[in-house]
C-alpha cells in the first residue's frame, strides 16, 4: 500500500516506524493496523498563519493580497507579513565609495522548503535583462534560522544598475 498525501502535505511516516510512504508486507501472522501521518508542507503551514487571506487564490506563491509589490513567495521567504503592507523593501542598498553592497534577509526554512531565492540584476529594468548576480560576488551569513545574502560590486561609472530578489517556488 501507498500513503498518498493530500495537495499541500507530504508524507511522514507510518505508526510502525516505517518511513516510505509505499510499503510491501509479506507474510503478516496477524492483523496489521497502521496509520500513515502526513505533514502540511512548509509553505502551506506558514500561510495558514494569516488568517485574514481568506481566498484561496490569494493564497497562492505568486498572489500579492496585501498589495505591496512582493509575491507571497518573497514574504515567505523574507519573514514578512503577507497580509500586510510591508513597509520599506526587503533588498537593502548600501553604497559606499568604491562598491555598492545589495542585502536581503533570507529564512533557511524557506530554502530547505525549495523556495529558491537570489539577487538579480539589470542595466535596463526590461522584462528579459536581469541575470543572477555573479557567484564570486554573492556572500552568505548565516544567522541560524536565516541568511544573510549580499551581493558586492564595484560602483559603475555612468551606468545604471538595479538590483532585485528573485524567488522560484518549487
Ligand atoms: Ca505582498
Amino acid at each position: 500500500m501507498t500513503a498518498v498525501p493530500n495537495p499541500g502535505y507530504s508524507f511522514a511516516s507510518w505508526s510502525d516506524g516505517v518511513l516510505t510512504a509505499a510499503r510491501t508486507d509479506t507474510n503478516p501472522q496477524a492483523n496489521l493496523s497502521v496509520t500513515a501521518t502526513f505533514a502540511m508542507a512548509p509553505y502551506d503551514s506558514w500561510v495558514t498563519n494569516f488568517p485574514d487571506i481568506t481566498n484561496p487564490t490569494d493564497r497562492e506563491p505568486a498572489a500579492d493580497p496585501d498589495k505591496d509589490g512582493l509575491a507571497n513567495s518573497i514574504e515567505f521567504v523574507t519573514g514578512s507579513d503577507p497580509s500586510k503592507p510591508s513597509s520599506g523593501a526587503p533588498l537593502k542598498t548600501n553604497v559606499g565609495t568604491t562598491h555598492v553592497v545589495y542585502q536581503f534577509i533570507r529564512v533557511k526554512a524557506a530554502g530547505e522548503a525549495g523556495f529558491v531565492s537570489r539577487i538579480e540584476l539589470s542595466g535596463q529594468l526590461g522584462a528579459a535583462s536581469w541575470n543572477p548576480a555573479d557567484p564570486g560576488a554573492v556572500a552568505i551569513i548565516d544567522n541560524g534560522p536565516t541568511e544573510t545574502v549580499s551581493v558586492t560590486l564595484p560602483l559603475v561609472g555612468a551606468g545604471k544598475r538595479f538590483a532585485r530578489i528573485k524567488v522560484i517556488a518549487p
